[in-house]
């Protein structure tokens, strides 16, 4: 583990090279995903990647997280997107999300992402606490208000578990997760448009048509009601509370209580910990004994879905899990190892819908790993643990730093030079 803070000039082979992306992705404050493919800010991207940053450059590092948070709505949501410059490269890009009056400066998307941003401060300021205490201490507010907003607008009614109104809510867009839930919707209405995503990758790694006219609808659907909170939840016909973002959010609400507490900020930290009972006590929603583990749940028809996902595993990023079942989820997942040759795939490899490669629907995801593992040592499974970060630097040494990897062969797909798989090889895996 190459945590320890270097100087650019230390870093060596495949960490120079990671270091390396960062810089190339740089734009001035924030870092793109990948140049070509994701030309503007991404949430959940900029707080993992400050992480990389954090090896060597910490100034870097806690600037990639204040620009992200710097574009909070007055609602208290941190966007998914932040388009910082004017590019046509992307679909959808402003005028599609047409957020205009409410972002202000600059224009972003419409809804949110996973709030893993907490969890990377909280390691920020832990490197050096009287070093980093203002900064962290500007930032607490912020988070405050974006957790609070989670539960205010996608868990209305107090069961204790956010919904998602969009799957690029959940960061994982093409999950089979959402099949069934996005059927239930009318995309008649969505006229033509251009996707751009395909122009540059490969069409087969990338969700389907079909599935970009569900989108393209649920964006149509939040921009015609101006992103009224209260309307989405009431009205939005994709509504589904899945146990990735669950399980983020609730460790970031751990993550803000520490460091509230730490920097004497005592209002947060009672608010924070009201949350997180809140959210510990809903998640056991999505516990489905039929499928033996997390999964999502559709609350516009409280129906389960049928197979466990890579962020089933993010149960124990969470928080604790009680012995017996992060035995059993321990076990499953050495299962699924052995069904694949470099883990961890993001849906079951022996489901029907596994597809080795389109995306969320099969491939691994270095930033998940490190989210898996680091629950899985706080459950003392460290051999799991570690199998996954040298699997994790077996796929970017074989395939380079690319934005995913097939489980089957350990071929790269998607975008190339891609942010968040430096900045985990460099933080952890390597
Ligand atoms: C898209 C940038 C983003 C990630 C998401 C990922 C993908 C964008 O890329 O979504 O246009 O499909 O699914 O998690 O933040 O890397």
């Amino acid at each position: 583990m190459s945590q320890m803070r270097l100087s650019l000039d230390q870093l060596t082979g495949t960490n120079r090279r990671a270091a390396d992306i960062l810089l190339g992705n740089d734009r001035g404050g924030y870092t793109v995903p990948s140049a070509k493919l994701y030309p503007f800010q991404w949430n959940w991207d900029s707080a993992l990647v400050a992480l990389g940053f954090s090896v060597f450059d910490s100034d870097r590092a806690w600037q990639e997280v204040e620009s992200l948070l710097s574009a909070q709505w007055d609602n208290g949501m941190v966007p998914h997107i932040i388009f910082w410059k004017e590019e046509k490269s992307y679909f959808p890009g402003p005028e599609q999300w047409g957020t205009t009056d409410i972002a202000k400066t600059p224009p972003t998307s419409g809804i949110t992402q996973p709030p893993v941003a907490a969890t990377v401060i909280e390691r920020l300021l832990a490197e050096d606490i009287d070093a980093h205490r203002d900064r962290a201490a500007k930032l607490l507010p912020k988070l405050d208000r974006w957790h609070q907003w989670f539960l205010d607008a996608r868990d209305p009614d107090g069961r204790g578990v956010v919904a998602i109104m969009h799957p690029w809510e959940s960061g994982r867009d093409n999950l089979p997760d959402w099949d069934r839930p996005l059927s239930f919707i009318d995309t008649t209405g969505v006229g033509t448009y251009h996707r751009r995503d395909t122009d540059i990758v490969n069409k087969d790694e990338r969700p389907k048509n079909d599935d970009y006219d569900h989108y393209m609808a649920l964006v149509r659907f939040g921009r015609d009601c101006n992103w009224n909170t209260d309307h989405i939840a009431r009205n939005c016909p994709f509504w589904v509370a899945e146990p990735g973002m669950n399980a983020i959010l609730r460790r970031a609400e751990r993550d803000l209580i520490n460091m509230a507490t730490l920097l004497g900020q005592d209002d947060i930290a009672a608010r924070a910990t009201a949350r997180l009972a809140r959210l510990d006590a809903g998640f056991e929603q999505l516990w489905s004994e039929t499928v033996g583990g997390y999964v999502t749940l559709d609350l516009r028809r409280d129906e389960h879905a049928t197979g466990l996902t890579s962020g089933s595993w993010l149960a124990m990023f969470a928080g604790p899990v009680e012995p017996a079942r992060a035995t059993k989820m321990a076990a499953t997942l050495t299962y699924w190892l052995s069904q694949v040759k470099h883990g961890v795939p993001s849906f079951d490899p022996n489901h029907e819908l596994f597809d080795s490669i389109r995306y969320w629907r099969g491939p691994v995801w270095a930033m998940i790993n490190w989210m898996i593992a680091t629950g899985l040592i706080e459950h003392g499974e460290t051999d799991l643990a570690d199998r996954i970060r040298r699997d994790t630097q077996a796929l970017i040494d074989q395939s380079d730093f690319r934005e995913y990897f097939c489980p089957v062969t350990g071929r790269g797909g998607g975008g190339t030079d891609f942010s968040w798989t430096a900045s985990m090889s460099l933080y952890w895996a390597a």
